[in-house]
């Protein structure tokens, strides 16, 4: 059955956008082909944008369509036909395609290209009418990073902002109208059962600009919009009105950014009656040589008597050079540590190796995310005795939290 190559022209093409054709030019150089085509997706069709070299030959020019072109990116997604080939014409998987007969392609390259989003945008392909038999499949690597740097110029602008956008309306709605709502989770001296302190948790809305989010997403979203500190404080204000409320001898733990300490919280504890009920827990997500003015805050705080916290020890940047850098009085072992520690002698050794760690600069361990009694063991044994976790108690209303004592484990 012979099939289409070519669909009808259209006038869908964008202004051809000179950065875009330099790339496409070192890529026909560096592979020795005769010609590279950028096309995008409007429905089945490939619809070609920009051409470099000799795209006539193979009737490749903006605005020409070429129809199967879904199917081909699946075949590709699929891995179905070889990406990179340097014989099309004797290679059994390409050899009876009509496109490499009606095109009169001997050796081709194509990548599939996706917008910033990560949504299908279009096809790159790369093509010459002689064999390049020299052509490896090591090339494919080569495209690869050139299509991943292309997604910058790909990006479709108008419904990036129009979400972002949204976005923003949604979270500075947020902001004004106080913020998420908070509940605590307790932490507890796991010997006794006693809770000695309790992290305030951020809850947000389902959905955000129409959109399911979770904690994290919505974080995530702030930060998109260059909202983070100022959602982050919002947070941490309201979970400061909790301090009346809080039995003697027990701590309130909330989170911060660098950015936040550094620019939002300070102000926040000017006015408390007594900032060694407050326990500073460092969140890790940005690096602490970009924010220098934190570690002047966290100086600050901690003249004042908060107690500084190094949040989820043990994954991302917050490892070693965090605790260098703050000297905390606390350090939160993260749930990923904590979770099997009872079964992997790796996670063991690291938790005990912190609170020797500990030890030396006289701070104090939290263990978080304890969801089992062999969990619980398996911690207090590495020398930890203090915890957090579903196990001693979920995130919940503040009298919940601290009226929680450990009954699970004998
Ligand atoms: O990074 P930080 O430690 O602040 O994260 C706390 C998050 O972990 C909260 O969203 C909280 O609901 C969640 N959490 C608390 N205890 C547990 C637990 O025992 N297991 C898991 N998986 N998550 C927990
Ligand atoms: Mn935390």
């Amino acid at each position: 059955m012979a099939t289409k190559t070519f669909g009808p022209p259209t006038e869908a093409v964008l202004a051809p956008d000179q950065k875009v054709l330099d790339l496409l030019d070192v890529l026909r150089r560096h592979l020795d082909m005769d010609a590279v085509s950028l096309s995008i997706w409007e429905g089945d069709l490939a619809v070609t944008q920009v051409v470099s070299g000799d795209g006539a030959s193979f009737g490749l020019a903006p605005g020409v369509t070429v129809t199967r072109g879904r199917q081909l990116s699946r075949e590709i997604q699929d891995a179905r036909i070889p990406l990179v080939i340097g014989d099309a014409r004797s290679e059994p998987q390409t050899a009876k395609s009509n496109i490499i007969k009606d095109l009169d392609i001997g050796a081709y390259a194509v990548t599939d290209l996706s917008d910033a989003q990560g949504e299908p945008y279009g096809l790159r392909a790369c093509v010459a009418h002689r064999p390049r038999p020299g052509l490896a499949p090591r090339e494919g690597r080569f495209l690869g990073l050139i299509a991943s740097f292309l997604q910058e110029f790909l990006i479709d602008l108008r419904r990036l902002w129009e979400t972002r956008s949204g976005v923003w309306r949604c979270i500075s709605r947020l902001i004004d109208t106080g913020g998420p709502r908070i509940v605590y989770q307790p932490i507890v001296r796991m010997a006794t059962g006693q809770v000695t302190g309790v992290e305030a948790l951020s809850r947000f809305p389902a959905d955000c600009f129409g959109r399911t989010r979770d904690t994290e997403g919505w974080y995530a979203d702030a930060r998109a919009v260059d909202l983070y500190s100022e959602l982050e404080t919002i947070a941490i204000r309201r979970a400061l009105a909790a301090l009346p409320d809080l039995p003697p001898g027990v701590k309130l733990a909330v989170n911060a950014s660098p950015s936040t300490v550094a620019h939002g919280l300070l102000p926040l504890t000017l006015d408390l009656p007594d900032p060694s009920r407050l326990i500073v827990e460092v969140t890790e997500h940005e690096r602490w040589a970009d924010t220098p003015d934190a570690i002047e805050a966290v100086r600050l705080l901690r003249g004042t008597g908060v107690h500084i916290a190094v949040d989820d020890a043990g994954t991302g940047y917050s490892g070693l050079e965090q605790l260098i850098a703050l000297r905390p009085d606390i350090i939160k072992l993260d749930h990923t540590i904590t979770r099997g520690i009872d079964r992997d002698p790796v996670r063991a050794a690291l938790a005990a190796g912190l609170v020797v760690l500990a030890g030396k600069i006289h701070a104090k361990v939290i263990a978080e995310g304890i969801e089992t009694v062999e969990e619980h063991d398996a911690v207090l044994a590495a020398g930890i005795e203090l915890g957090q976790g579903y196990l001693l108690g979920r995130p919940g209303p503040l009298a919940t939290a601290c009226a929680t004592s450990r009954d699970q484990t004998s």
